[in-house]
């Protein structure tokens, strides 16, 4: 049963059909299976054959944003029923999507999931400028700071954000962790991030951690 809902979720997206993702979803929902399941295995695998079939030229921008804004709504949606079983006050983590990219389904996903597990997370959205960051990181009072980036051309604002933070003498103040498609542990070692995730689920493992050393 299960299985058959998945490939249905991930079809959905890659034909770009936002009313069929929705009614899979709410059928899901219905059905009692986990909505973080129903993400990771049924939308993003969606998600990520449209970006194969776009970067091998085999599907156009047009039909891109008709997927993303499937996904959109779809993440919208289940993201609202993920729920927060954990006690609350964590930590306090301001996260973005870097300047010049409008990439977030990925960073609304571990936005979600923080917050299900009890992190206060101020969400600044997208394209936001590394100044921008620290500005509200400091305001806010954040122990963490997340960037999400999911061009190779925009990763560069996190090797940015440590060197404004070293600059500032806040490095310590703030725990860093990056994200996003292109970013590896290799990069956020290399750049002095204090911490990398794969995807969500261990964007939580890893914040908790960081809290710990702290
Ligand atoms: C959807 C999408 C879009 C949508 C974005 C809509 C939106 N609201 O996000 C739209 C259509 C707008 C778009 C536009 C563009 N896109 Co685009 N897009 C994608 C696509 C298909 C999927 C991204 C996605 O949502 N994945 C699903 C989520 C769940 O995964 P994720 O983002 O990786 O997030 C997970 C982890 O990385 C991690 N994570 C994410 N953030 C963070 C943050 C922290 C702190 C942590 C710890 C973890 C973490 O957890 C998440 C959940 O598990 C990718 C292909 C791909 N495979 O990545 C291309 C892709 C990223 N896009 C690409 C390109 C080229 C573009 C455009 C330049 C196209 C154009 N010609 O205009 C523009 C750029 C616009 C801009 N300035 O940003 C290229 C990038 C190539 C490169 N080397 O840089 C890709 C790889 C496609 C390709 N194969 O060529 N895109």
């Amino acid at each position: 049963m299960s299985a058959g809902i998945y490939e249905s979720a991930t079809e959905t997206i890659v034909t770009g059909n936002a009313a069929a993702a929705l009614e899979v979803a709410r059928r899901g929902l219905a059905e009692g299976i986990d909505p973080l399941d129903l993400i990771k295995k049924g939308f993003v695998p969606g998600i990520n054959k449209v970006g194969d079939l776009f970067g091998s030229g085999r599907l156009f921008l047009p039909e891109l944003v008709l997927s993303a804004a499937a996904m959109e709504q779809v993440t919208g949606l289940l993201n609202e029923s993920i729920s927060s079983e954990q006690e609350q006050n964590q930590g306090r983590v301001v996260i973005a999507t870097v300047e010049g990219d409008v990439h977030d389904i990925g960073k609304t996903i571990v936005v979600s999931l923080l917050k299900a597990n009890g992190f206060d997370v101020l969400d600044l959205g997208r394209d936001v400028a590394v100044g921008r960051l620290i500005e509200e990181a400091d305001k806010f009072n954040a122990n963490i700071i997340g960037t999400s980036a999911l061009l190779t051309t925009t990763m560069g604002a996190q090797k940015q954000l440590e060197e404004e933070l070293a600059k500032s003498g806040l490095k310590g103040r703030f725990k860093t962790m990056v994200g996003g498609a292109p970013v590896t542990q290799r990069w956020a070692t290399r750049i002095g991030a204090d911490a990398f995730a794969e995807d969500a689920g261990e964007a939580v493992t890893r914040a908790k951690a960081l809290l710990d050393m702290a």
